[in-house]
């Protein structure tokens, strides 16, 4: 498998991921870095052919089947190499797994990526994608963080976001607040619970991919 990466936490979404299986780079898969700031993943003819969307990551099979979508591929992988699990052990698991995914995804992930490609993004992103305007970017963080603070009490004062252990809800809580630390964002006052969360699993070695230099 080729792991077709770069900075963002989509393509660190997946890279963790792949470090909770115990899958390592350059033993069980390869990875291609591409320089997103520059524009390389939209300029590389090869890679459009991939993933005509021109984002990252893009997943590509040995049989040259390239999976994209940084969820859908974390599915695959826990289809591939159910151990550890990191999705669901049952129906009901499964459920309130994707349910936390699905929320955190759609509360969190997707105003806090379209607000930040308005303001502080808007340079990089504004030449090669359709952004919404600086205002409407502005409420795209205030929402984000207001459900940043309905999250922190849904944790309250577990160790996990779901099923009670580490599960790719989790790795997206860890993702999409790291990738916020990059481009200067802070949690909101008061989310405690998500700031200890964060200590929590910061020493995890799938969370070593923040710490890495690409
Ligand atoms: N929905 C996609 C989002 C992909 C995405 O936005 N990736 C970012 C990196 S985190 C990217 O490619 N940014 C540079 C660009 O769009 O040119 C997924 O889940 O993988």
């Amino acid at each position: 498998m080729i792991l077709h990466s770069s900075l963002g936490p989509n393509p660190r979404l997946v890279r963790m991921f792949l470090a909770e299986k115990g899958l390592a780079e350059g033993r069980d898969f390869q990875r291609k870095h591409y320089d997103i700031i520059t524009g390389e993943n939209r300029q590389d003819a090869s890679y459009i052919a991939k993933n005509p969307l021109g984002a990252m990551p893009t997943l590509e099979l040995g049989d040259g089947t390239c999976l994209t979508e940084s969820w859908p591929i974390c599915e695959y992988l826990e289809e591939r190499f159910p151990n550890p699990n990191l999705i669901g052990t049952s129906a009901e698991e499964d459920a309130e797994v994707r349910k936390w995914c699905r929320l955190i995804d759609q509360e969190i992930v997707v105003p806090m990526t379209m607000g930040f490609r308005a303001t502080g993004g808007r340079p990089m992103f504004e030449p090669r994608m359709r952004v919404l305007s600086e205002a409407a970017g502005a409420e795209m963080m205030d929402y984000a963080n207001a459900s940043w603070l309905w999250l922190d009490k849904a944790l309250g004062d577990k160790a996990h976001v779901a099923a009670g252990r580490m599960t790719l809800a989790c790795l997206m809580v860890y993702c999409f607040a790291n990738f916020g630390f990059t481009v200067g964002w802070t949690l909101p006052d008061g989310a405690n619970n998500i700031a200890r969360f964060l200590d929590a699993h910061k020493d995890r070695p799938s969370a070593g991919i923040w710490t890495q230099s690409e």
